[in-house]
């Protein structure tokens, strides 16, 4: 599944993954055996595969029915995917981290083959895929289903909450496939907590139901409401779809990001899709398996660095209340790289997909862009320019910001709603916590950025599972959990930042090109190692962040 809860009762949906395909290194029409492989999976963890970066093919028997259109939905595959039906080209993919549909019209009853067919090499075609700090893996890493499509069916809905006096209105735009495909007469209904409007359908249809009563999203009190689409036809129900979402409002007031007018203060950790035995393909229970850890640390928040994550995980924070900072795809790109034309096609492709794709969800109160990319550069700044405003353009309900560390150097503070940086005192820089956010403060003061709202994006230290000495030299752990205890004081006691993100949450793998600078070829600054050990900064941490407000 897709999602963590059912999104059709009407619509016939079956599940393509969850089980074997076959796999083949190479392209779909190059010699070579057969393997099986699970999908969703990551085939660096198949032995022999290791290490394979290239093209691979994929492909699997799919049952259909009866003559149908079809709607194949990929949650993710890593990273570029060309998609066959029966041999015949139905869709392209960019991009790991976002999922993508491939229709097929007037599929006849029977057997077909699907093949996918994966590149995850490094090129000028690929400007967020290449050498990181995180491993960019290969293979289908997020599950697959497949939709019966009724001819006119609900491909998507936005929904908005809003609340007057003290009654909220969930405003929903609706977002019709195939438009032509519906009877004269055809109608739409829209029904949350027993509330129904009934419409003539239209591709982007705009419906409004005031829920009176309606329970707040929040943090301390996630509360959820299904809210369902239907399109009938000649007095019967042909397609649905059902979307979840939470009351709630964010906005920023001077210093301050307020959820439903509240001040938010995050504690948080940063988080990369990373796991030694799933790669990026992680199992929605070890997915759970990280919440638990993350709210036991006392953490409010997520930072999904860096880029859009699973949406069951995005459902499982809106379940445990759980806020997200989400954000495209873009770490660390350079200002000779920023200029390949693909690379603002690529990130606002993104943008596009992420927005559409995740917006309902009540956990995610920001959108963030471009980590440390070349903010400090005019090239950057037009780039900025453009992805902020476009995501303004696309969803003006939450606040828009950018991880950087470019203090003394940044020009772009001016753009964002919030302003964050990605600081790590006491590792790479040899200066007390206390004194680098004085510094940081003082000069964000002049800048651009000055009086909005301040979020610490990074801070954090490195350490090897079980490297302890009293030394308390640099990769212990004794040193990383005095380093970030240290850090969280330096924050927390200050009113005018509004939270904090650890890097990192676990240890991750990162390319092999990293190897040099990196122990182990992973980037240890996780507060527990890749198995979800807890490293001494654990307890730290925790009596830091639990009974916090
Ligand atoms: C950066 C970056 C992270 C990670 C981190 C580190 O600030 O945003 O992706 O690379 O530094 O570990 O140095």
């Amino acid at each position: 599944m897709l999602r963590t809860f059912m999104t059709h009762r009407v619509r016939k949906v079956t599940e393509l993954s969850g089980c074997l395909w076959r796999m083949k290194q190479g392209g779909r029409n190059d010699a070579g055996e057969e393997v099986p492989m699970m999908v969703p999976g990551c085939w660096e963890m198949m032995p022999g595969f290791e290490k394979y970066r290239g093209k691979m093919t994929f492909s699997r028997t799919v049952e259909v029915e009866k003559k149908s259109d079809l709607r194949i939905r990929f949650g993710g595959v890593s990273h570029t995917a060309d998609v066959y039906w029966d041999g015949e080209f139905i869709a392209h993919h960019y991009n790991a981290f976002t999922a993508f549909d491939a229709l097929v019209w007037g599929a006849e009853a029977g057997k077909h083959t699907l093949t996918v067919e994966v590149d995850n090499s490094f090129n000028e075609q690929s400007t967020l895929h290449f050498p990181n700090d995180y491993m960019t893996y290969g293979g289908i890493i997020r599950p697959v289903e497949m939709e019966y499509l009724p001819g006119a069916y609900i491909e998507r809905v936005e929904v908005e909450t809003v609340k007057t006096g003290d009654v909220w209105t969930a405003c929903a735009k609706v977002i019709i496939g195939n438009p032509d495909g519906a009877k004269t007469g055809a109608k739409l209904t829209a029904e949350i907590a027993g509330e129904k409007v009934r419409t003539e359908i239209r591709n982007g249809t705009e419906v409004m139901i005031e829920v009176p009563g309606a329970l707040e999203w929040s943090a301390e009190n996630p509360n959820l409401y299904l809210m369902t689409f239907e399109i009938e036809e000649d007095g019967k129900v042909i397609d649905d779809l059902i979307e979840r979402i939470g009351f709630r409002e964010v906005r920023v007031d001077g210093n301050r990001i307020l959820m439903n007018g509240k001040p938010l203060k995050i504690r948080g950790v940063c988080r990369h899709e990373d796991h030694p035995m799933f790669g990026a393909a992680i199992p929605v229970e070890a997915m759970a398996r990280d919440l638990e850890l993350i709210r036991d640390l006392g953490c409010n928040s997520v930072r999904t660095s860096h880029y859009p994550n699973d949406e069951r995980f995005l459902d499982l924070c809106d379940e445990c209340g759980i806020l997200v900072w989400e954000e495209n795809h873009a770490r660390g790109v350079h200002e000779e790289e920023m200029k390949n034309p693909l690379f603002e096609e690529q990130c606002e492709d993104c943008i596009r997909e992420m927005i559409a794709q995740h917006r309902n969800h009540p956990s995610i109160y920001i959108w963030g862009i471009m980590n440390e990319c070349a903010s400090n550069t005019e090239t950057g700044r037009k780039c900025y320019e453009k992805q902020y405003a476009l995501l303004k353009e696309l969803d003006s309900s939450r606040p828009r910001t950018s991880a950087t560390f470019r203090q003394g150097s940044d020009i772009c503070l001016d753009l964002p709603d919030v302003v964050s940086f990605n600081t790590y005192p006491e590792w790479y820089k040899d200066i007390s916590a206390k004194d680098c956010l004085e510094g940081l403060t003082e000069w964000i003061a002049m800048t651009g950025g000055a009086g909005k709202p301040l979020i610490i994006s990074e801070i954090g230290a490195g350490a090897i599972y079980g490297y302890r000495s009293s030394g308390e030299e640099k990769w212990t752990e004794d040193y990383q959990a005095e380093a970030v205890g240290r850090q969280l004081d330096a924050v927390l006691e200050r009113d005018d930042i509004c939270g904090v993100y650890i890097w990192q949450f676990c240890d991750v793998r990162v390319c092999g090109e990293w190897f040099s600078s990196r122990p182990r070829t992973m980037n240890n600054k996780g507060i527990v190692d890749e198995y979800r050990r807890r490293k001494m900064v654990y307890n730290v941490v925790k009596g830091k962040f639990i009974g916090r407000k």
